[in-house]
């Protein structure tokens, strides 16, 4: 049946207002779903968590060209938590950089959609990732490279904090307090639950935003809620109240939000999506999809 959505996802273009993107990231997470259960591997929990977000970058934010990703002029932007890759397919090739046929193909033998992006395979992945902690880095040298080239376009990295206990991302933080490019952008999708725990438990990380500060970092007064559009949109026009850069934002999500008994808890970081779980929570993730389809 035809409605506002597949309207939207035909369309494939920039969308402006709160309501169409959180009604995108609701029906991307229940395919994401689907797929992940289908396939029986991947990350469910880190995908589901950064959906609004990443959702609200390819559709509302970056200036990109489907037709053209190796434009030069393109923002940049690096999934640093690759494992979360599954989402980061599912905008691009809905905003068209590739058919969505191929996302049921996820993780097969010959896809270009591995459990970890590649740049080499996928059209419009900027950077391969997958190891931890190595995003911020890449793209502080992708925004100093801007700045040496005289370009204007911007550089977003978005982490777990998986990436934050990695030493490697405190010595880039380091270097954009050093050359300050312009446009460079750390988001940190704060769901505080990694693979095995609580992030709290593995490595505390507290007070987050009072350390982006202490290394120089332009960091916004407050959290985000990574859930809700409209907070989402209100952080992207913080971004562009001022010329102070580096910039970090912090967006306070749940992992495997969407799906109440998988929600704030490791169990479902990559385990493969049971036939019982699946039956279960799907139609949690069909009534959201329903009831945002419904505020269009
Ligand atoms: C260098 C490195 N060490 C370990 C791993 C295995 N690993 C994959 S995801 C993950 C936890 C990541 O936690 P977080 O960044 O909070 O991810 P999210 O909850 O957002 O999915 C770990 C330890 C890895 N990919 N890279």
């Amino acid at each position: 049946m035809e409605n506002k959505v597949t309207e939207l996802l035909k369309a494939g273009k920039k969308v402006h207002s709160a309501t169409e993107l959180a009604a995108l990231a609701a029906r991307f997470r229940l395919q994401i779903f689907d797929v992940l259960h289908a396939r029986q591997t991947g990350h469910w929990g880190g995908a589901s968590s950064a959906m609004e977000l990443i959702t609200a970058l390819y559709f509302n934010r970056l200036n990109i060209d489907p037709q053209n990703p190796g434009w030069e002029d393109r923002d940049r932007f690096i999934l640093s938590k690759g494992h979360a890759s599954l989402n980061l397919y599912t905008v691009l090739a809905y905003r068209g950089f590739f058919d969505p046929k191929e996302l049921p193909k996820f993780r097969t033998y010959g896809s270009i959609l591995q459990g970890h992006p590649s740049m080499k395979a996928v059209p419009g992945v900027d950077m391969s990732t997958g190891a931890l902690g190595h995003g911020v880095s890449i793209a502080a040298g992708m925004a100093l490279g801007a700045k040496l080239s005289g370009k204007s376009y911007r550089t977003y990295v978005m982490t777990g904090e998986g990436c934050l206990d990695e030493g490697s991302t405190w010595e880039a933080i380091l270097f954009g307090a050093k050359y300050k490019p312009k446009g460079l952008v750390l988001l940190v999708d704060y769901n505080k639950v990694q693979l095995d725990g609580r992030s709290q438990d593995i490595l505390p990380l507290e007070p987050l935003a009072d350390k982006f500060r202490a290394f120089g970092w332009h960091t916004a007064s407050k959290s985000y809620d990574g859930h809700d559009t409209q907070a989402i949109l209100e952080s992207f026009r913080w971004l562009d109240a001022d010329d102070t850069w580096p910039k970090a934002v912090i967006y306070d999500t749940i992992k495997s939000k969407g799906v109440s008994f998988m929600a704030d808890s490791n169990a479902w970081h990559g385990a493969p999506i049971d036939d019982a779980s699946y039956e279960k929570g799907r139609p949690e993730l069909a009534a959201d999809l329903e009831k945002k389809e419904a505020a269009l």
